[in-house]
């Protein structure tokens, strides 16, 4: 008799399985890990608040890059409309810009995910609480919490599926990935105004006495991680991510170890022509009879339209530039000693000696993306900016784009074009 009643008296604490299995995710008992908690989400909150601002701006950067207002061949998302407001002429130098701020966006974007999958889990009970909406204020807040999450979620995916796919993103990455990041965009700039006021308080001064942590567990299981063990698996996911994709950007083992990216395995031999290709020669059926003695560039301007030959090309003065290529999926190459005509000498023997126009490159590939780019006047006047017949000290190979290829200062791998049949100035 007495047995039972003590029996009893435990119950309430918690309750019989049956009851447990009734609970839904709305109620907050339902939600059992001791990690949550004000504090944890305010960390991890302020580590997105610095590195989703860095991958913004990067990302915002990527894009004027490519100089998109130019020309169409540039413009991945002709529909931006009032989206491409700050667009301007992306610089020629340091001539290591994009290598700096693409190999920034991608990595950043990498070693963000477990933090971003952490402060997702951490308020994971919130997205389930009733009712829907409390006030018209709360309404909106949720509002922007699903641009937020979904926006997030979206840009990171298509983000990481084009830096593993490798040329082959299904649709429009450019599309996706630029509409997403201006969903995520708004709904960040109100998460951080209604949230970072807040998240900074209980970093600075905790959580004041005698109120009740809005985001940990009314009835924890007892712990088997301390929060702080739990952010320290969280960095040691980023850590890892970090050192198995940072080295994309640098050459040597670095690059070896960058594990999980298509380009950063690959070791590219030996020989001048040795650094990373993205697509090669074969890929684009274009075979050493395109590119060889009956090929001819094609130049357009002012002064009508002529052929060159190789020999020809090489007749002209030659000028060296040390450049890297810089690709928008993250990975890059040391400075390479380019070998060509500069762009400004072909504009003055097109008709435009003074002040060199823009100019658009068309490639003999007559199939696929990134056949064409425009370059703006102030990267064919930078006395860096190639056609490109040589490499390290050796004629181009046919994956780097032989005969001819564009390079240009700080410019987007994209508008490196390879394999150049025509170069129209004034065109832009
Ligand atoms: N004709 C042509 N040129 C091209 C491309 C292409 O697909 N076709 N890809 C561009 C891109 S996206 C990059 S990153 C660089 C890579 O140059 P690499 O293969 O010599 O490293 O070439 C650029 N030039
Ligand atoms: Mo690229």
């Amino acid at each position: 008799m007495s047995e039972r009643r003590r029996i009893r008296v435990r119950l309430p604490a918690l309750p019989p399985p049956s009851l447990r299995a009734l609970r839904t995710p709305a109620d907050p008992a339902f939600w059992r890990s001791p990690v949550r908690g004000a504090r944890f989400t305010a960390v991890l909150g302020v580590i997105l608040l610095v590195g989703l601002t860095l991958l913004s701006v990067t990302g915002l950067l990527s894009y004027a890059a490519y100089n998109p207002d130019l020309h169409p061949v540039n413009d991945k998302t002709p529909g931006k409309g009032r989206l491409g407001f700050y667009l301007f002429a992306w610089p020629t130098g340091p001539h290591w810009l994009y290598r700096l701020t693409q190999g920034l966006h991608v990595t950043v974007g990498i070693v963000l995910v477990p933090v971003l999958l952490a402060k997702l889990w951490s308020v994971v009970p919130r997205l389930f609480a009733l009712p829907p909406a409390r006030s018209a204020a709360h309404a909106l807040e949720r509002v922007s919490l699903l641009l937020l999450v979904g926006g997030a979620l979206f840009t990171f995916l298509t983000g990481l599926l084009n830096i593993q796919l490798d040329y082959v993103f299904p649709g429009s990455f450019y599309a996706l990935h630029f509409y997403g990041a201006w969903v995520f965009l708004a709904g960040f700039v109100a998460h951080v105004a209604l949230k970072a006021p807040q998240a900074v308080r209980v970093l600075r001064r905790g959580i004041p006495r005698g109120e009740p942590d809005a985001l940990a567990a009314p009835a924890p299981l007892p712990a088997t991680l301390s929060r702080r063990g739990a952010l320290a698996v969280v960095g040691a996911g980023s850590l890892l991510l970090l050192v198995t994709s940072a080295g994309r950007s640098f050459d040597g083992p670095l690059r070896r170890i960058a594990l999980l990216t298509p380009r950063g395995g690959t070791d590219p031999g030996p020989g001048p022509n040795a650094f990373p290709v993205n697509k090669t020669a074969a890929a684009v059926r274009i075979g050493p009879a395109d590119t060889g003695e009956r090929w001819r560039l094609t130049v357009r301007g002012r002064a009508g339209e002529f052929r060159l030959s190789l020999a020809e090309l090489l007749a002209m003065e030659q000028h060296s530039a040390r450049l890297p290529i810089a690709c928008v999926e993250g990975w890059s190459t040391s400075d390479q000693l380019w070998r060509g005509v500069r762009l400004a000498d072909l504009a003055a023997l097109a008709g435009h000696p003074d002040r060199p126009p823009g100019v658009l490159v068309e490639s003999l590939q007559r199939s696929g993306s990134f056949r064409k780019a425009a370059l703006r006047d102030n990267q064919v006047r930078d006395a860096r900016s190639l056609l490109a017949l040589e490499v390290n000290g050796a004629p181009l190979s046919l994956d780097h784009g032989c005969p001819a290829r564009i390079i240009v200062p700080a410019a987007p791998g994209v508008l490196n074009t390879k394999w150049v049949e025509t170069l129209t100035f004034g065109e832009p």
